[in-house]
């Protein structure tokens, strides 16, 4: 009985998550629920999920035992924002994939870092479209083979946590599915925090992508994702030019600012002082 209290078992509905065999998307889900576990929330009460579509954005829907809601296709952060200035009380979540927020939903994952909305994005970066069959995504590698770049990628991917420090989100950082460790305490951070938090997961997909990179088993791809991982701060002093294929990894920022709300009802009053001067 106590085991079972204590266990990650007690956020979930019990019904069997659709990933694949060996796919990065059950190491999110396990270092998210054991951040919140960590953190010492007995049940999701005090939590919303919103997710749009792709294999990542059945991370919360319905298989967290939470309120959440399944968007569509790159529109989740519209929905958090509207759950959020409706009840700002509670812990908002955003889990999408690479294509989802970095493709079709770029444009509200920018504006919503602009205006500073107190959400949590946790992305999957599987560096392809997983969902529909490994087509190539705004993050695939240069040069990378998928399914629609059969002679390789043409084009250069986005680095989203710069993306995002870049946009104005207070706090940014990027781990893999080789770094669950990392990534746990890192969401625990972040929870912790207010303002747009983004916490971008490199994450193994062995179905969609593995295969076409020669990656035969989870395992090597995870070994590749290690290997090729080098750390912000080395990073920082090798410089640009020589970080040509590594992930690069850690806390990019984490300063806070005054969220939308805080300056919704900071200038709402001023304004409304002003006016009772004149
Ligand atoms: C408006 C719209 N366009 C396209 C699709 C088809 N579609 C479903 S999931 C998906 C991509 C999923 O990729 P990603 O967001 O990276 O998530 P992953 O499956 O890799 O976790 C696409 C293009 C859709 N459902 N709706
Ligand atoms: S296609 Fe890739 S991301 Fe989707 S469930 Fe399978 S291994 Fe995971």
């Amino acid at each position: 009985m106590m085991a079972e209290k204590s266990s990650i078992k007690k956020y979930l509905r019990g019904m069997k998550f659709p990933f694949c065999a060996g796919c990065g998307l059950f190491g999110i889900v396990d270092s998210f629920l054991r951040a919140v576990q960590e953190l010492g929330y007995k049940n999701f009460k005090k939590f919303v999920f919103c997710s749009g579509i792709g294999c990542s954005s059945w991370i919360p829907s319905p298989f967290f035992l939470a309120d959440s809601i399944h968007t569509l296709h790159g529109r989740s952060i519209p929905v958090a924002t509207g759950i959020k200035l409706r009840r700002p009380d509670l812990n908002v979540v955003v889990f999408g994939g690479d294509g989802d927020l970095m493709g079709i939903g770029l444009g509200h994952f920018m504006h919503a870092a602009r205006r500073n909305l107190d959400i949590l994005v946790v992305m999957s970066n599987n560096m392809i479209y997983g969902m529909t069959g490994g087509q190539v995504a705004p993050t695939t590698p240069f040069g990378a083979i998928t399914t629609t770049t059969p002679y390789g990628n043409f084009e250069q991917p986005f680095d989203a946590a710069s993306l995002a420090v870049a946009a104005g989100a207070t706090f940014s950082a990027r781990w893999t599915t080789a770094h669950l460790k990392e990534l746990k305490k890192t969401i625990k951070i972040a929870l912790g925090l207010n303002g747009f938090r983004f916490i971008e997961v490199v994450s193994h997909c062995p179905t969609g992508f593995g295969r076409k990179r020669g990656l035969k088993t989870p395992q090597e791809f995870v070994d590749w994702v290690r290997d090729n991982a080098i750390s912000i701060g080395e990073a920082r002093k090798i410089g640009k030019n020589k970080q040509k294929n590594k992930i690069v990894i850690g806390e990019f920022i984490r300063k806070p600012r005054l969220t939308l709300i805080e300056n919704i009802y900071a200038i709402t009053r001023e304004a409304q002082k002003l006016g009772k001067e004149n």
